[in-house]
């Protein structure tokens, strides 16, 4: 009888506590945009996070995620946020530069030699402070996830050593670090949105991109791309962000939440977009492009050749954020 009670008692507590917690929260439609298609880790990730969302609120917060650009680039998706039209995206890091110059530093060619540097400089102190200079602008920056290491592709030629870049019109990212650095390698360098990239592709607007191995496959740029050239030039966060507006209407308990759910969802997207990579390189192969690895000699020239581009990222980001991230990362490395 004793337990019956002691039961019943449980069951009026959680339910109470239940009750409770759903009247933390207030229902809430939140619109997070991205701009990969639905099919792809962006897509992933975006869902995993839905799921936490509405778990922990008793579905009163739900996301409507929405994916393929379709609330605009970028760019377009960040002035909403600021507006308040919008409450959240995730997007490049390197998109961010117009708002916060440092966010260029994570563009730095060849910062990060594998990804234990990377998480461990973005998700530590430096990372953070970075992040938060997003907030006076009208952002709250929440996690990195990982877009990953940049290769190149295109339509033209393999690309076996520098000179052969020479005439490729390279699509860039809207970002001076990217532009200056493959006009320093020689490329015909065109910043371009994502969203207007594979177009671009296909109608040989340009004749060339670059993206980690994930985003050929989920975009189909195989469709349109000949050649991949394996180079990890670069390694691209992704950035989950809140419009600072619509933030400063949540309680401390709905902040709480999304807080939890974008570490889970950091740590489901960097899972998933490592496995996905791993298969995708075969999958490209599958599909009919010419895979080359870019020899080790050119690899180290196009450090050389880029290691002028540094010192103008020190300048735009600025010297203690600079000697800061490289600092982070040598400690990182273990040196
Ligand atoms: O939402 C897509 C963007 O994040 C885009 O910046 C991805 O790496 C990218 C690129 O090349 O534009």
């Amino acid at each position: 009888m004793r337990i019956r009670f002691a039961l019943a008692g449980l069951v009026a507590a959680l339910a109470a506590a239940g009750a409770a917690q759903a009247q933390d929260f207030k229902p809430r439609i939140v619109r997070f945009g991205y701009g990969l298609v639905d099919n792809s880790n962006q897509g992933r990730a975006v869902r995993l996070f839905a799921q936490e969302v509405e778990k922990a609120t008793g579905g009163k917060m739900k996301i409507r995620g929405i994916g393929n650009a379709s609330l605009g680039s970028d760019t377009q998706m960040q002035q909403a946020l600021i507006g308040g039209a919008q409450e959240m995206m995730v997007g490049s890091t390197a998109t961010l530069v117009g708002i916060v110059p440092e966010m260029a530093v994570w563009d730095t060619p060849f910062l990060f030699n594998n990804v234990k540097e990377a998480d461990a400089v973005l998700d530590g102190p430096v990372g953070e402070k970075v992040k938060a200079k997003l907030e006076p602008k009208g952002m709250v920056g929440l996690v990195y996830w990982e877009n990953g290491f940049r290769n190149l592709t295109n339509s033209k030629r393999p690309v076996n050593k520098l000179e052969d870049m020479g005439d490729i019109k390279l699509r860039v990212m809207q970002n001076n670090v990217f532009l200056d650095s493959f006009k320093a390698l020689g490329a015909n360098a065109v910043p371009l949105p994502f969203s207007e990239l594979f177009t671009a592709l296909e109608t040989r607007a340009v004749d060339g991109q670059e993206n980690p191995f994930n985003t050929v496959v989920s975009s189909k740029f195989y469709e349109v791309q000949k050649y991949l050239t394996v180079t990890n030039h670069v390694y691209s966060p992704w950035i989950v962000t809140v419009s600072k507006k619509w933030w400063d209407t949540l309680t401390p308990a709905e902040k709480k939440v999304l807080q939890d759910a974008a570490v889970k969802s950091r740590d489901f997207e960097r899972k998933d977009t490592r496995e996905e990579a791993t298969k995708a390189l075969a999958e490209l192969k599958g599909k009919g492009m010419q895979v080359n690895e870019l020899p080790a000699s050119e690899v180290n020239r196009m450090r050389e050749k880029l290691a002028g581009v540094n010192v103008g990222i020190a300048k735009s980001v600025g010297q203690e954020t600079w000697d800061a991230v490289n600092a982070a990362v040598a400690q990182a490395r273990g040196k």
